[in-house]
């Protein structure tokens, strides 16, 4: 809650966007909390934020555990907050209770995970894991032209450590649900196997501005007919596709946006998941047809580009089963679950074992303001969560420094 207050919107919601003030101020609260707990704080060349606990074998490769502290414009208070929060409080009472781990542990904040100000989701997490240049990262710009770069400069967050993947015993990561199923079915924990795949296009389509009173309907470039021909084609093929297909498009803007006149061009973002490789592919297919035939109807050209994505992918099965045996340890309900959701996991796994482990949100609700947990459910997942990594840590279990 005290994070809570750090870009807090009037709806109770949050709003601390990928380096902006608000997010740098969260970051330096978690950072004065986690030296409190003993921790040592190293922030890497994009930005991603390492709080350090020394473990007995302290040159072991190190279990780590963490999501990020940036939110969506009209975000909620546990999105990513959650999983660092919970990770800090594993640190925390290791520390009150004097309880050593063989592997150090490192809490970890990513850098833009939501990828709302800056397009491209997961950043921090796909520069860490090598999924994305540093240099490529770090000259995506907002709607203002301001860098991520700029931004890291600015607030002196550059930092001297290469932002690339050490060997790491585990990564686990702590997460509401955003979605209905736990609720659903009464699971207190969710075990997350996978997740599914994502990909982000930026569609425009350019027509031809025209004055809205004697230009009939028939003698349209009309860019927002396009649109329209699309959403509609996408949407059928995304329901033709099962109830796991997602499709969203946001972020639509004219120009010029003006009520008189028939836009000359119109960009839209354009979200599209599935579980599976080949139906997302399948999926995209279905968005360029789409795209073809709205250019027939209307003469108006579009141009497609794919700004990021993560691949569907499947988490590691041996680590799945510790979340099991601490969940069980504390007789939680759980239930094996794929998210339906992005994260910092998704990149995380592709040089990692890696796990999450979900708790549900009410109603499923997330990327709004009303996004809420008890506190009960936030500390049974910090617990499953500490059972995890106390396990992850020990080092007669895993051979990842062989
Ligand atoms: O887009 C996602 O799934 C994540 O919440 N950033
Ligand atoms: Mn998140
Ligand atoms: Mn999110």
């Amino acid at each position: 809650m005290e994070m809570a207050e750090i870009g807090a919107t009037a709806a109770g919601g949050s709003n601390r966007q990928a380096l902006s003030d608000d997010d740098v101020a969260g970051r330096e609260l978690f950072a004065e909390w986690a030296r409190g707990a003993g921790c040592t704080v190293m922030v890497d060349r994009i930005g991603n934020v390492f709080a350090r606990r020394a473990g007995r074998d302290d040159a072991a490769a190190p279990v780590r555990s963490g999501s990020h502290l940036d939110t969506q414009p009209t975000g909620g208070r546990f999105d990513g907050v959650y999983g660092v929060l919970g990770a800090l409080e594993v640190v925390e009472t290791l520390h009150d209770h004097g309880i050593e781990t063989d592997r150090p542990i490192e809490v970890v904040v990513w850098t833009n995970e939501e990828g709302s100000r800056f397009q491209y989701s997961m950043l921090g997490s796909a520069v860490w894991s090598g999924a994305l240049l540093l240099e490529s990262a770090l000259q995506i710009a907002d709607c203002d032209g301001i860098t991520v770069a700029a931004e890291l400069e600015r607030h002196g967050l550059a930092g001297v450590v290469p932002a690339l993947h050490t060997p790491t015993a585990a990564y686990v990561e702590l997460h509401i649900e955003q979605g209905p199923i736990l609720e659903r079915d009464g699971a207190e924990i969710g075990v997350v196997t996978g997740a599914q795949g994502l990909r982000w296009f930026e569609i425009t389509f350019t027509g031809r501005a025209a004055h809205a009173g004697p230009t009939p309907m028939d003698a349209r470039a009309d860019p927002v007919r396009a649109l329209a021909a699309t959403v509609n084609a996408v949407y059928d093929a995304t329901r033709a596709a099962g109830d796991w297909a997602r499709a969203t498009f946001a972020q639509v803007h004219s120009v010029p946006a003006s009520p008189n006149t028939v836009p000359e061009r119109l960009t839209c973002t354009l979200d599209l998941r599935h579980p599976d490789a080949g139906t997302l592919d399948a999926l995209e297919v279905a968005l360029r047809d789409a795209l073809t035939a709205a250019t027939t109807l209307t003469g108006v050209t579009h141009e497609l580009t794919r700004s990021s994505g993560t691949p569907p992918v499947a988490f590691d099965p041996a680590l799945a089963q510790l979340v099991r045996d601490a969940a069980d340890a504390l007789g939680a309900r759980h239930v094996d679950i794929v998210s339906g959701a992005g994260h910092d996991a998704c990149h995380v796994a592709g040089v990692a074992p890696t796990a999450m482990i979900f708790v549900p949100c009410e109603g499923g609700v997330s990327h709004n303001e009303a996004e809420s947990i008890t506190p009960e459910q936030a500390e049974r997942g910090a617990s499953v969560l500490l059972g995890t990594l106390q396990r992850a840590a020990s080092t007669h279990r895993s051979e990842v420094d062989r």
